[in-house]
């Protein structure tokens, strides 16, 4: 049946007379709504998506809104009275009752949180996003109205009027949307006021045209606003996007930075406006009584049933609430939603590796979730994989048992993370630990002969080298011991820097992924901190801090803090690396090929700094050489280009200790007044910089360029180093900061008088402050850690099958003893649940080599062996050949099992070792 109702544009200033559309106003709105709730269920389905819909209610507007839509469909088809006009009527007040329902859900999901913040309102849970149900679901309802001329109030008909009321509600969600949004951000820029002014005029001019008569003056002022809200909503698309691009494409900052899709919604609202605006013309301007699909009315139920769906609604909605607010699980971290909680079964975005401090070990971190996932054995024996039990990782390890690693360094490629190997110090031992993050295990270890607490641990944009420098001095003499009487300091201690090669790529001695000692450098008896390798315009520099200009040797606290600045170092590694190259050391001491950069002037110079400081940290793009005083609230900014105009021009304040001493003042470009015990400073990819706080408990985030202080967040409490994802690289990622504190107060459960330190989550992405979100114990002493995507790592399954490798067999009928005097060999297979051989016959004072090769492939099949009484346990993962050595000295029947549970006949994968008593 053809309706003779039609639309009309009646925005009668633009065209004399109004154009007549041939489609039915309530059926144009009808296909606009189906089409609102598909944009809607796409927004909520990404949405509750990266909560992995959990809670499960959180599936509710999911499934609601592709039902919403057909059934508009549906009805804009068929608009007959009868069960599916009322299904659809009540779909529309379900709706509101959702957006009800949401509204309250998501506001006190965002307060119930330890503490309310403007980012979490928005960020953490977009409070407003459920208030598109409620305007939906009224402009739903108010399209069953009966749209007749008779019923004109203002030259407006009933409907139209209740229409423009709710895009005028909707307008008014919409700007609080933007003015929370922006609020976030604190305005930073002037034009996001622009949306919420926009958005609440709109609402006013929508509002009150329902309340005022149809005129020239009210169409046009009607039609501008329009117009306007569709222009900011394009501006605000582009200029959504474009700052979600600036500086790395991410798509979680399309959706939590600033979300790209939002200010589209100005532009949908401007189309609403238009829609509703239309005038219904009839062809007959008299009465006539309804009929089907007639008078715009396309839908009809009487007063009662319209009461029942009401009723109902109320009920369930109520029923509803009782359930969504009773906590399901009180130990649930709340944290205004999805924000730093990483639900059961879902990954982490991010690695961390922390130092174990004198735990000896790197560990591996879940991040934002603060779950531990690995412990890594770099300088510690490690029973559960059984490293520093066999015969190859006793020997990396030596006579020690222990390290004191605090910088691990993640390997880099054109300055950005790689993801293949982390590197580590021990400051006790003076050795650097190469960890291989294809199998996660430690692979080499590398002693450092002369120099004396290697502390700072710092690689090139390209890791071809690794810098370490000593932290204490002391004589450097060929061969040990190096003592000299403490009235010798100005003569015959030396600091040392180190320069290692990583090898890496197995340029250097064809020893692929093999560490070796390139050169040592003197350098003046202080004592150096941390360092820092130049990249971008530093490229080809190597900067140290250091402590104790004044030389003390005893009562280090007092006699080391008397000078305001103490004097740093930094090296040109390229310039030196030529002279090594060349031959042209002076001197071998201890093996290790020496440089006295007294005598080749050109390669190292003294910089004054205040005041004991301690890290030394350098800008992304390699400009700014940032120095953390320690004993001064201040971090010291050095430009690059200043520095190396000093350098061009030999312009020296004076010579110390033979080196060139560059004047400060030509080369300082600021001081940032940080606050009190500025530690190390870290990078993101917006132009921002993070100091730790040592003294004041605190991190304080600072732009580069203005050098201002723009946010400073309280840390539980007093941190050491603080991590940045690649914040020490030429390309942060970002996002995440972890506060990696020395103590803790009232943050876990007691154990004892040894408290745990902790480590604590903040959240960048939320605008200019900084959000924590999340934190965790740790009973080791983080020193410094990396954070990377997890993405860039490429981890192993399993070991590969190798048929070449030496030593591996890789079927049971392989396996074999060969004996050859008091030397037994034993080629072993080890598979779900037996030993191959599993009984083996020696002699009391045998010597035996066991190769036990773990010949599955499946992943996560992990066999080990323990054998009794012999203090030997070692695992081996699939694929894996390990060696173990020993003298069977004790004889008897001595039984072996698997150390690792695999199977249900993991209890009875066990052999002897029958070891006869000698005579
Ligand atoms: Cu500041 Cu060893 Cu890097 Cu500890 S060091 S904090
Ligand atoms: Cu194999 Cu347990």
């Amino acid at each position: 049946m053809k309706s003779n109702i039609a639309s009309a544009f009646s925005y009668k200033w633009i065209t004399k007379e109004p154009i007549k559309l041939s489609i039915e106003k309530t059926r144009l709105i009808l296909l606009f709504l189906a089409l609102n709730y598909l944009i809607v269920f796409l927004d909520v389905t990404i949405a509750h998506a990266a909560d992995a819909f959990s809670p499960v209610y959180e599936w509710i507007p999911v499934v609601f809104c592709p039902l919403a839509a057909l059934a508009a469909l549906l009805v804009l088809f068929k608009p007959k009275p009868g069960t599916l006009n009322t299904l659809y009527m009540g779909l529309n007040l379900l709706g509101i009752c959702i957006g009800v329902l949401g509204f309250i859900f998501h506001l006190t999901g965002v307060i119930g949180g330890n503490s309310f913040s403007l980012t979490k309102l928005v960020g953490g849970n977009p409070v407003f996003a459920p208030l598109a149900f409620i305007a939906l679901g009224i402009i739903g309802a108010i399209t069953g109205m009966d749209d007749r001329p008779r019923l004109k109030k203002y030259g407006l008909t009933q409907k139209t009027r209740w229409l423009l009321m709710a895009t005028a509600f909707w307008f008014f969600a919409t700007a609080l949307v933007a003015f929370f949004d922006h609020a976030s951000t604190r305005f930073g820029n002037f034009y996001t006021w622009f949306p919420v002014y926009i958005g609440f005029f709109a609402a006013s001019v929508v509002f009150l045209q329902a309340f005022s008569s149809l005129d020239k003056m009210t169409s046009r002022l009607f039609t501008i606003t329009m117009a306007l809200s569709m222009l900011i909503g394009l501006l605000g698309f582009i200029l959504h996007l474009s700052s979600d691009v600036s500086g790395g494409f991410s798509w979680r900052r399309v959706f939590y930075g600033a979300p790209g899709l939002a200010p589209l919604l100005f532009c949908d609202l401007a189309i609403w406006g238009g829609l509703v605006y239309l005038d219904p013309i009839f062809s007959a301007d008299k009465e006539e009584p309804l009929r089907d699909g007639q008078y715009g009315g396309l839908i009809h139920f009487g007063r009662k049933t319209g009461i029942v769906i009401l009723v109902v609604g109320l009920i369930l909605g109520l029923l509803g609430g009782k359930y969504f607010f009773t906590p399901t699980n009180p130990n649930q971290p709340t944290t205004g939603g999805s924000v730093g909680w990483v639900p059961p079964g879902q990954l982490d975005s991010d690695y961390m590796f922390a130092s174990g401090g004198q735990a000896g070990t790197l560990v591996a971190w879940g991040i934002p979730s603060m779950r531990t996932i690995k412990t890594i054995p770099v300088f510690t024996p490690d029973p559960k994989t059984g490293f520093g039990y066999t015969p190859e990782t006793k020997q990396m390890l030596g006579d020690k048992t222990w390290g004191d690693v605090h910088h691990p360094t993640m390997s880099q490629t054109q300055g950005t993370y790689d993801g293949k190997f982390v590197w580590v110090n021990d400051k006790a031992n003076n050795r650097i630990g190469q960890v291989d993050l294809r199998t996660f295990t430690t692979t080499q270890i590398l002693d450092i002969p002369n120099l004396v607490g290697a502390h700072p641990l710092s690689t090139d944009p390209d890791s071809n080298y690794l810098f370490t420098a000593s932290e204490f001095s002391v004589p450097v003499v060929n061969g040990k011991p190096n003592y000299a009487p403490l009235s010798q300091w100005k003569d015959n201690f030396y600091g040392i820097a180190a320069v290692v090669n990583t090898n890496r790529d197995g340029v250097q001695a064809g020893q692929p992924g093999k560490m070796s000692l390139n050169y040592e450098m003197l350098m003046p008896p202080y004592d150096y901190d941390l360092a820092a390798v130049g990249k971008g315009s530093s490229a080809g520099y190597t900067f140290f801090t250091a402590y104790n200009s004044e030389e003390a040797s005893t009562d280090t606290e007092k006699n080391s803090t008397a000078f305001d600045r103490d004097l740093t170092l930094f090296m040109d590694y390229k310039a030196a690396q030529k002279l090594i190259d060349a031959g042209q050391n002076d001197g071998i001491i201890n093996g290790v090929k020496v440089l006295d950069p007294r005598k080749h002037p050109g390669i190292a110079w003294l910089l004054p700094i205040p005041k004991n400081p301690h890290g030394v940290d350098i800008s992304p793009d390699g400009k700014w050489i940032c120095y953390s005083g320690k004993l001064d609230p201040v971090v010291t900014i050095i430009n690059i280009d200043k520095l190396k105009k000093a350098i061009a021009n030999k312009d020296y304040q004076t010579t110390t200790w033979g080196l060139p001493v560059i004047k400060y003042q030509d080369v300082q470009e600021a001081q940032v007044q940080v606050g009190i015990g500025p530690l190390h400073t870290q990078f993101d990819d917006q132009g921002y910089a993070y100091t730790s706080l040592f003294v004041e408990s605190a991190i304080a985030k600072w732009q580069l360029g203005t050098w201002k202080v723009i946010d400073k967040e309280p840390v539980n409490y007093n941190v050491g180093h603080l991590a940045v994802a690649g914040g020490d690289s030429m390309h942060p990622f970002g996002h995440w900061l972890v506060s990696l504190n020395k103590m803790s107060l009232n943050r876990f459960l007691p154990v004892g008088p040894g408290y745990p330190v902790s480590e604590q989550l903040f959240d960048l992405s939320g605008g200019p402050k900084m959000t924590l979100v999340n934190e965790a114990p740790s009973d080791r002493e983080p020193h410094f850690a990396s954070i990377i995507p997890a993405k860039l790592i490429h981890p192993l399954n399993v070991y590969a099958k190798d048929p070449n490798r030496p030593n591996s067999i890789w079927s049971e009928d392989q396996a074999k003893v060969v004996r050859n005097g008091k030397n037994v060999t034993i080629y072993m297979a080890v598979v779900r649940s037996h030993y191959a051989p599993d009984n083996i016959e020696l002699n009391q004072g045998d010597h035996v080599t066991l190769y036990l090769t773990n010949i599955e492939q499946q992943p996560n099949m992990t066999h080990g062996i323990t054998i009794e009484d012999y203090n030997i346990n070692v695992a081996a993962d699939p694929g894996e050949t390990v060696h173990i050595d020993f003298t069977a000295d004790k004889a008897g029947n001595i039984p072996f099992y698997c150390s690792d549970f695999c199977s249900a006949l993991h209890e009875e994968m066990m052999g002897y070792f029958l070891i006869k008593p000698s005579t």
